[in-house]
């Protein structure tokens, strides 16, 4: 058996995985996709393949290792074990509950997040900033979908105040429930091309999947997510074939997704700040009231927008938080407690 390459990018194959192989490894192995994961099954696909093989696997130098939708994997061809999973371009992940810092992989090799909102009340900057944050430290490119175009006025002027977030930043004006306008979206639905959906509940994604998909297959609002069974009727982290070629991922587990770890994205997403923050006096500047903080200074003369210094405030605030471990929190509400004490004690006395 042999990979042959060409047949792989339609499946999201790229330059960056063939890279990672030697000459042997195209004669030696089967490279295939994982379409979904289940609890106790991956399903995966290439040219010629589609089979379920268990999620966990050791590597050929025995290590154990595990695959989540959207990995790319290399299979023995005479039994279909994987023995290889290739490095990712991207990835979607999140720090699973528990005091030990395990990570769970939500999706790997995305190219595009969506992030959708609404020309209505969803519509929130600091929400959009969020989800920035989250696509910048999965290196994954943004695209900024404002649906409900049809149902305001002032459409242009939601995109306007989304598109000053970023310098270049990619922002498209929809009525999700149209094909014709959602076709701008095309270039990121290219054959080979993988996209994920972020966004509140009700904005338009299940119906813009629908959209794009040309079918109805994804339930939309209106018809209950959980049926009288209470089973989900949207599937599990699953990739879609889109018709134009491209795969797309709808939103569970993505809605999970917190400010842990998104160091690198905070600093992506507010450059800005970040070059100010290198010319601060002090290395420790907490850009509150310190002498010689370029970010006040940045404030002051308006070069620095108030809004977006309280937003990254916020942001960076809580991602220091969801980051510290579970540890780290007891001991500082066990060393809050102390002090407490001690203070209770210098009361009474
Ligand atoms: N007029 C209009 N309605 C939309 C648009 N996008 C979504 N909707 C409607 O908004 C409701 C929620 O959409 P849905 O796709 O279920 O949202 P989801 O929760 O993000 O998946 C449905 O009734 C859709 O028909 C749009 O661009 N224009
Ligand atoms: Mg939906
Ligand atoms: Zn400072």
């Amino acid at each position: 058996m042999t990979i042959h390459l060409e047949d792989l990018a339609e499946f999201g194959w790229n330059n960056f995985f063939s890279a990672q192989l030697e000459a042997e490894d195209l004669d030696a192995s089967v490279a295939v996709r994982v379409m979904a994961v289940h609890r106790n099954s991956l399903d995966v696909a290439g040219p010629g393949i589609a089979q379920s093989i268990p999620p966990y696997f050791q590597d050929e130098n025995g290590e154990p290792d595990n695959a989540t939708v959207g990995d790319w994997l290399l299979l023995a061809p005479e039994t279909l074990r994987a023995f290889r999973r290739l490095a990712r371009k991207s990835l979607f992940q999140r720090r699973a509950a528990g005091i030990r810092n395990t990570v769970q992989r939500i999706a790997a090799n995305i190219d595009s997040l969506f992030i959708v909102t609404s020309c209505n009340q969803d519509f929130n900057i600091a929400r959009l900033e969020r989800y920035l944050v989250l696509a910048r430290e999965a290196d994954v490119t943004p695209v900024i979908i404002i649906t409900k175009a049809d149902l305001v006025d002032n459409a242009q002027e939601y995109a306007r105040q989304a598109a000053a977030l970023e310098p270049g930043l990619l922002v498209e004006l929809i009525n999700a429930r149209d094909a014709q306008s959602a076709a701008c979206l095309a270039p990121w639905c290219a054959p080979g091309q993988t996209i994920a959906l972020i966004g509140s509940s009700g904005v338009g994604k299940s119906t813009l999947v629908n959209t794009l998909s040309g079918t109805q297959n994804i339930s939309t609002q209106g018809i209950r997510e959980d049926d009288a069974k209470g089973r989900h009727t949207t599937s599990g982290r699953t990739l879609h074939r889109l018709p134009n070629g491209g795969w797309i991922m709808d939103t569970p587990g993505m809605r999970e997704l917190q400010l842990t770890d998104v160091k690198a994205g905070i600093e992506t997403v507010f450059a800005d700040i970040l070059e100010l923050q290198g010319k601060c006096k002090f290395n420790d500047c907490q850009h509150e009231s310190e002498p010689g903080c370029a970010v006040l200074a940045a404030l002051k003369n308006g070069t620095l927008e108030e809004d977006r210094y309280k937003r990254w405030k916020k942001l960076a605030a809580e991602e220091a938080f969801n980051s510290s471990t579970l540890i780290d929190r007891r001991n500082r509400d066990r060393a809050f407690g102390k002090t407490i004490k001690t203070a209770i004690k210098n009361k009474r006395r």
